[in-house]
């Protein structure tokens, strides 16, 4: 423990009682959920997220049912937290018979390597929970203010490469990390309250009012940046000697939530603090933890994640005040750079005589629609090939382990369900996200996965017009400001602003290394692509030597920026 106490004690916010009055999760879950009520308490709606489980509302239905005097229709998304993003064939099959059986017939790959189910019903949370943890996967800790789904790059390099290890690493931190409390197992597995007098010892690493927010990790190579690690709580960025991982580059301060407004409020890249020994790796990550925990913003909750006590304290002294929890001397970083990106689709050697696919899923959504059977398709495919699967910060999905002989049977059968081929999608649909946003996400004001695919369609013929279809250009789209799909490290990020109209930022990279900036704002959805146009065709006649598009709008940032109300950006 830290002797440097926080000198003053600020009002804390209510969700900060919530936690410390829920005996280590439990509020009145159990009751609720056998009860006949179709939602939950908003003090236990809270505590649901640490579960795993959000609270929604079917929002298409919302005004109808206003209208019509009829109450909210109540339903919940459930996340399962994969670290490094790694399924086997009978989990996914398990998690896609449970998509009809409880939820809404979709499944969605997240930004981080989860797996999400919309539209479960209260009377089917327990089955939806107890099912996921049958197959092995949890949803604890999946949301919530304790450490989230750990990230690592998921490609499938042969057994003791440096991917494997760095896969290895996040799933021992994402096990050492967990929260500890047995409220998750009473409620979901045993469903019955049995230990309500859990000691203080229960949470060693958090304690009964857990973090002040949510909080993130993510490993990456230097040279594949998949992960975004300058967008995590704590990034970590291997060092490698002689193809063995032998410590990293420890980046505090990632974050991408902001609100509109303000100021006070901005993305901001994680920052170089320290190094560590591949060895110290788990007590390093709890040394951040520990500060966080106890000099963290419990008051408002707007400002609480750890980018504020990095922004506003300065690295030198957020160094000081870590150097008291680290278990050695703090070490200085090493000149570690991020130098590349892949999004590893198409067809890749494993290094062990067998193969991966990477396919491209629109929107992380897995589905069935009209001619497009992807929800088919890949359950097909796992059934026939039984693959691992894993999931990639992009949204997609690598299917691993596969014959040199698969190749022309998975074309054949993504054709059969109308599945573009990876090889054959578009580098701007390849490279583009977006986040759930209407109909489920009760914090959207715009659409997003349901935009952004009319947007693409149409951004896509304007490249081919400029003879710029080749160029990686990667466009994130999210119905609010949160940043859920990390739009501001984008070379073309869209924001909702307010119902139909969005704010525009250009300028970032698919290498994650730098935030963008604000462009246009309060831009009507149907005007996005032609604002962009006199944006690309000046790109077009200016650029030199294969520029970038991002870089291109960097080196012309004075002229393009607009002026910032919606976007701190990058402050120093
Ligand atoms: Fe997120 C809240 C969806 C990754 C920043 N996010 C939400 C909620 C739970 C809305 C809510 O609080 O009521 C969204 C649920 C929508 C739905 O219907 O599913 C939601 N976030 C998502 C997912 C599913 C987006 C996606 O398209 O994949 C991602 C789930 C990842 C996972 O498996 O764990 C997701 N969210 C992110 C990321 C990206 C990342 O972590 O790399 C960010 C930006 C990084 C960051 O944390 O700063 C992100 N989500 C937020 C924030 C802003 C936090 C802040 O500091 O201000 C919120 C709002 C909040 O926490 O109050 C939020
Ligand atoms: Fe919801 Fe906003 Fe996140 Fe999109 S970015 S999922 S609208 S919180």
């Amino acid at each position: 423990m830290s002797n440097d106490a926080p000198s003053s004690e600020p009002k804390r916010s209510a969700v900060e009682a919530m936690k410390e009055t829920s005996r280590y999760l439990r509020g009145s879950i159990i009751e609720t959920l056998q009860g006949e009520v179709d939602h939950f308490s908003d003090a236990d709606k809270n505590l649901l997220k640490f579960h795993g489980t959000y609270q929604q509302e079917d929002r298409d239905a919302r005004k109808a049912r206003t209208q019509g005097g009829v109450r909210k229709h109540y339903m919940f998304m459930v996340r399962c937290k994969i670290p490094a993003g790694r399924v086997t064939a009978d989990q996914y099959l398990a998690l896609d018979a449970m998509a009809s059986q409880y939820a809404n017939g979709t499944l969605r790959f997240t930004s981080r390597q989860g797996i999400q189910f919309h539209g479960v019903l209260k009377g089917d949370l327990h089955g939806t929970i107890a099912g996921i943890n049958q197959t092995l996967l949890t949803t604890l800790g999946a949301c919530g203010d304790v450490e989230r789904n750990v990230m690592a790059c998921p490609a499938p390099d042969a057994e003791g490469s440096v991917r494997h290890q760095l896969q290895e690493a996040a799933r021992l931190l994402a096990t050492q990390l967990a929260p500890r409390t047995r409220a998750y197992h009473e409620i979901w597995i045993n469903g019955q309250a049995l230990n309500k007098d859990e000691s203080e010892t229960v949470e060693p690493l958090y304690g009964k009012t857990y973090l002040p927010r949510k909080f993130k990790t993510g490993l990456a190579l230097p040279e594949d940046n998949c992960i975004d690690v300058y967008a995590q709580d704590l990034g970590l960025l291997a060092h490698v000697q002689g193809g063995q991982i032998v410590g990293y580059n420890v980046l505090v301060g990632g974050g991408m939530g902001m609100t509109h407004g303000n100021a006070n409020t901005f993305p901001f890249m994680a920052r170089p603090i320290c190094y560590t020994r591949a060895e110290d790796l788990v007590p390093t990550a709890e040394a951040v933890i520990k500060l966080f925990r106890d000099h963290g913003n419990r008051a408002d909750r707007k400002r609480a994640r750890i980018k504020y006590l990095v922004h506003d304290w300065g690295v030198e002294r957020f160094r000081a005040v870590l150097a008291e929890y680290l278990p050695g001397p703090l070490q200085a970083p090493l000149p570690l750079e991020v130098t590349g990106f892949e999004t590893h689709l198409g067809w890749h050697p494993q290094g062990n005589g067998k193969w991966y696919y990477g396919l491209s899923v629109e929107n992380g959504r897995v589905k069935d629609e009209g001619t497009l059977r992807l929800r088919t398709c890949l359950r097909t495919l796992v059934q026939r090939f039984r693959p691992e699967l894993r999931l990639t910060a992009l949204q997609d999905v690598l299917l691993c382990d596969l014959p040199g002989t698969a190749l022309a049977e998975i074309n054949r059968v993504l054709e059969e369900h109308g599945i573009t081929p990876s090889e054959k999608v578009s580098p701007v649909q390849k490279y583009s996200l977006a986040c759930p946003a209407i109909p489920t996400c009760g914090l959207a004001i715009s659409e997003a996965e349901r935009a952004l695919p009319l947007i693409i369609d149409e951004l896509e013929l304007e490249l081919q017009r400029l003879g710029l279809s080749e160029i990686p250009l990667s466009v994130r789209m999210t119905g609010c400001p949160n940043g859920c799909v990390r739009p501001y490290q984008s070379d073309i990020g869209i924001v909702g602003r307010s119902g139909d109209k969005y704010t525009i930022f250009v300028g970032g990279e698919v290498e994650g290394r730098r935030l963008n900036f604000l462009y246009q704002d309060l831009v009507p959805r149907g005007e996005i692509v032609a604002v962009l146009r006199p944006l690309l065709e000046r790109f077009r006649s200016e650029r030199r030597n294969g520029e970038r598009f991002g870089d291109w709008c960097q080196a012309h940032r004075d002229e393009l920026s607009a002026p910032a109300h919606a976007h701190a950006a990058s402050p120093a």
